[in-house]
């Protein structure tokens, strides 16, 4: 075991049978395969202590030295959230008329995405993910955060799972430039947004691409 003069606690990590845990990893893939972006969402209500539990699931996540390099800004005011939206619309709209190149709007035509947003107003939450670029100490001044940007994706991922897992809708919306949600917010001057994500129910009927996700032999090299 490594030496630290800091205090260590026991840990009982639960354990199951070799088949329990082939039970398990199988059961997981098949929920989490289950997933998808959804871009409709239904203006029902979802409760906040289930967003805080999903927030409290995402903040469990690992991060560099442990500084959890991020602050999870939940807008339910649907004036805050038309304020989004038409901010949002307007660099969407530049992105989609000139921005983006030809070669990325012929990627993103089987996604059916466009400049206009509904989804910012008619979802019952907005999840804007901060990624605190330094850490401001009570004194004023700035102490180091490490991997901020995968440490914030590692914790988005597990937001997501948990979204899923509620049986709740996301999608990763990434309007671009971003700086209007700091400005919208309120946010520090140590704080860059980092991924938007619209929470509740998935409209009635809802469709979605006809994706197919990779083989596993696609994604994956073996060296056993
Ligand atoms: N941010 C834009 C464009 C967009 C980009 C990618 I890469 C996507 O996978 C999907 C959309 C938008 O949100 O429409």
């Amino acid at each position: 075991m490594a030496t630290t003069s800091y205090p260590f606690v026991p840990y009982f990590p639960v354990q199951y049978t070799q088949e329990q845990t082939q039970e398990k990893a199988e059961a997981f893939y098949q929920s989490m395969d289950q997933r998808r972006s959804v871009r409709e969402f239904s203006r029902e209500p979802v409760p906040r202590e289930v967003i805080e539990n999903i927030i409290k699931t995402a903040s469990s996540a690992p991060s560099g030295a442990h500084k959890q390099p991020w602050t999870f800004c939940v807008v339910a005011n649907p004036d805050l959230k038309r304020q989004i939206r038409e901010a949002a619309e307007k660099e969407e709209f530049e992105s989609y008329n000139g921005r983006m190149t030809p070669e990325w709007l012929e990627d993103l035509a089987p996604l059916g995405t466009d400049w206009q947003k509904p989804f910012l107003e008619d979802a019952p939450w907005l999840i804007i993910v901060f990624k605190k670029i330094y850490d401001v100490k009570e004194d004023g001044s700035k102490r180091n955060n490490y991997y901020v940007s995968e440490s914030v994706g590692i914790a988005c991922g597990f937001l997501i799972s948990a979204i899923h897992q509620a049986g709740l809708v996301t999608l990763t919306h990434t309007p671009s430039p971003m700086n209007f949600l700091t400005k919208l917010l309120n946010r520090p001057a140590n704080e860059r947004p980092y991924l938007l994500l619209p929470v509740g129910y998935a409209a009635d009927s809802v469709q979605v691409p006809n994706l197919k996700r990779k083989r596993l032999e696609e994604v994956s090299e073996w060296y056993e």
